[in-house]
């Protein structure tokens, strides 16, 4: 009986998972596995391969920063649930992938788990990460761990709560994980320390998240925040630690970029004055309701994004796949025809040659030596036919496959990206097997029937972004974002209200 594969399997779980969360984009996935399986129809994918595997399907926002800056008491109160332990540095203290679950519980699950898990986009953090272990000689699970949890904030996107800075060791490897994580992430939210800001203790930290991060081309998705800053309130000096901590980000060349001070009012020193208070709250709240709409508005961008995809992709292989296969297929074709006509050509002037040369010609007619021989013994003459056949036959073949190597080295220099060579390699292939007529012309899988299946895939993935757009963008769901949260974005430079009157 058919064996549904892997790649089906997990894609049905995705799908399903999916439905959960955002009904649009199971539907995408759903696309997705069309476009799969016309692509194993031209044989440009094998039966492992799916256009799914390299969509990254959530959004990932990950919290990184310096050990004791107040990461998981953000999370947790982002979430309204108390998932990760704060506080004292918990002996377990690892990377955390968190997504959402319908259970009623949340879960914890080793660091693997994120490979078999339904929502396996994650996969490629686990494959990152155990690349870089690996050469540790140390074990996935002891950086990573999957927890899942029933928070509503958290539908349709993934965090990732990370360890601090300071442990000693497994250091390097923290930081060549941080420097994956951040590599994947949508949105990077680095946390500092009201209670520390000056340079020194903040060395690492910015060493390694800031210098990271300026100079790149996706700088607008790093968060600077500067957390904790109800400590500021005893001696309201804001200002001073806010400016210090400026002057410390300037010094490692982050000069523009998005900054925010916030602190968490459960976790908070009791305020003494109640003016300063409502300051902070103020502040605190403006600045945080940015952050938070800049983590909603990552989930928007990503469902366009994946809708995108799917556009692309259906386009490329309208456009490119099927095109340059066909092209070369021609090419094939044409090269054996010639061949062919030639060699026989030739051998008929040898044959011509050989025999006015010998002086077999009576006017119009042979008069081979020995055909008296061949023509009375039945024997001889079906010998020679079968040999005359076997020789065509081994000469067809053989002529066939120079030229399918000779025109895939030709498919390989035109297609040049590296990761699509296989691909077109095996989907040439494919039309180049022996029992394919030569005058067919089109590549092995495609026709009529595919093409128009293909070009289905293509005005859905119009109608998705139709869809995104009315559920997004429509006069009523515009506000829904920023009414949520309360108010508008601010961001950028400390809030004058906060400062000393
Ligand atoms: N005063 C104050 N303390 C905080 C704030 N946020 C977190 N904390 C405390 O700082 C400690 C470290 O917090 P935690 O979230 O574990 O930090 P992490 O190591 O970055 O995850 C805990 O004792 C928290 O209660 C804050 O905004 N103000
Ligand atoms: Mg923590």
């Amino acid at each position: 009986m058919f064996k549904e594969n892997k790649i089906s399997q997990r894609l049905r779980k995705l799908e399903k998972h999916l439905k959960q969360e955002n009904p649009i984009l199971s539907d995408v996935v759903h696309n997705f596995r069309e476009l799969d399986r016309i692509s194993r129809r031209i044989g440009f994918f094998h039966r492992e391969e799916s256009h799914a595997t390299s969509t990254p399907w959530w959004p990932l926002i990950s919290i990184l920063g310096i050990y004791s800056a107040g990461k998981s008491t953000f999370i947790n109160h982002y979430l309204h649930y108390n998932l990760q332990a704060t506080g004292i540095q918990a002996v377990d203290d690892k990377f955390s992938v968190i997504c959402y679950t319908r259970d009623n519980k949340d879960r914890v699950l080793p660091g693997l788990a994120l490979d078999a898990d339904p929502r396996f986009p994650l996969y490629k953090v686990s494959r990152a990460i155990e690349e870089v272990a690996v050469g540790q000689g140390e074990h996935i699970d002891a950086y990573l761990q999957l927890k899942t949890c029933p928070s509503e904030s958290l539908r349709g996107k993934i965090l990732i709560d990370s360890p601090g800075f300071d442990a000693d060791d497994q250091r390097t490897s923290t930081l060549r994980i941080t420097d994956h994580i951040i590599e994947l992430s949508d949105l990077v939210l680095v946390f500092f320390d009201a209670r520390h800001p000056e340079t020194g203790s903040m060395r690492d930290t910015l060493q390694h998240l800031v210098k990271a991060t300026v100079n790149r081309r996706d700088s607008n998705k790093f968060l600077y925040i500067l957390n904790q800053i109800d400590v500021t309130a005893k001696e309201d000096n804001l200002e001073e630690v806010y400016a210090a901590w400026q002057r410390a980000l300037a010094q490692y060349g982050l000069t523009a970029g998005t900054s925010y001070a916030i602190y968490n009012q459960e976790a908070a020193v009791p305020f003494e004055d109640q003016d300063v208070r409502a300051r902070f709250e103020n502040k605190c709240k403006a600045d945080a309701s940015a952050i938070y709409n800049r983590i909603e508005q990552v989930g928007v961008e990503r469902a366009y994004r994946i809708v995108g995809m799917l556009e692309q992709t259906s386009r490329m292989m309208k456009q490119d796949v099927v095109p340059i296969l066909l092209r070369f297929v021609g090419q094939w074709r044409r090269k054996i025809l010639w061949m062919e006509g030639l060699i026989g050509g030739a051998l008929v002037v040898i044959f011509m040659i050989l025999t006015i040369w010998g002086g077999y010609w009576e006017g119009l007619s042979l008069k081979l030596p020995f055909w008296h021989l061949v023509s009375q013994n039945n024997y001889i003459k079906y010998g020679i036919i079968a040999i005359l056949l076997v020789v065509a036959v081994y000469g067809h073949f053989s002529i066939r496959r120079r030229a399918a190597t000779n025109v895939t080295n030709k498919l390989i220099a035109e297609v040049k990206n590296p990761d699509l060579q296989p691909n077109y390699q095996r989907a040439f292939r494919k039309s180049c097997r022996w029992w394919r007529s030569l005058f067919l012309p089109n590549p092995a899988g495609w026709g009529k029937n595919t093409a128009a299946r293909l070009e289905k895939v293509l005005d859905d993935s119009n109608a998705y972004i139709q869809k995104l757009n009315d559920e997004y963008t429509n006069p009523s769901g515009e506000d829904k974002i920023a009414a949520e949260y309360g108010r508008q974005a601010s961001g950028g430079s400390l809030d004058p209200s906060l400062t000393r009157n």
